[in-house]
């Protein structure tokens, strides 16, 4: 009786240990999402242009449950402005590191550009770039659940805004920007 009731005893405890467990990774998940909420809001452009575009970036990560694994995306909001300056906030909602580039639209449309063997498309054309984590300008990606951003003066035309770290383009990440 006094071992049934040992051993019922160490049951019950290992139960208490797993609940624990299970509850301490709980907060590892719910302490990392907040984490990445509060860098977002606490990285805001210190100057932002009269026409301001919103960019998401999009991989299938953070955010996007029930999203087919890897769907790059690049979506910016609006998708055209007006001749002059534009400041584009970038937003990483994936869980990878992504870069924001605009260059002029290729002849052949979005999507067009050759890709080297390094995943890589040509960035000489390149008018800016929004690729830190927090801040503006150029950088190493944008961290996920971070923003970067880059104010530019576009002329009337076409353009296309992408990513370009490996591969990234070849799998979609592009999207249209037009300037009226
Ligand atoms: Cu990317």
């Amino acid at each position: 009786m006094a071992s049934r009731l040992r051993s019922h005893g160490a049951l019950v405890l290992v139960v208490v240990l797993l609940a624990a467990a299970s509850m301490a990774l709980v907060g590892v998940v719910v302490n990392g999402f907040g984490r990445s909420t509060t860098a977002v809001a606490s990285c805001e452009p210190s100057h932002t242009a009269s026409q301001v575009v919103q960019v998401g970036l999009y991989d299938g990560g953070n955010g996007m449950m029930g999203a087919a694994p890897m769907m790059l995306r690049l979506i910016p909001s609006p998708s055209s402005g007006s001749a002059g300056q534009v400041t584009f906030v970038v937003t990483n909602y994936g869980a990878l590191n992504h870069e924001f580039l605009v260059l002029p639209m290729p002849a052949d449309g979005i999507g067009t550009r050759p890709v080297g063997s390094d995943g890589k498309i040509d960035e000489s054309q390149s008018l800016g770039e929004a690729s830190t984590s927090c801040g503006a300008g150029p950088g190493n990606g944008i961290a996920t659940g971070s923003r970067s951003w880059v104010t530019l003066t576009l002329r009337p035309g076409n353009y296309e805004l992408l990513c370009d770290v490996p591969w990234h383009y070849a799998d979609g990440m592009y999207a249209a920007f037009t300037v009226t």
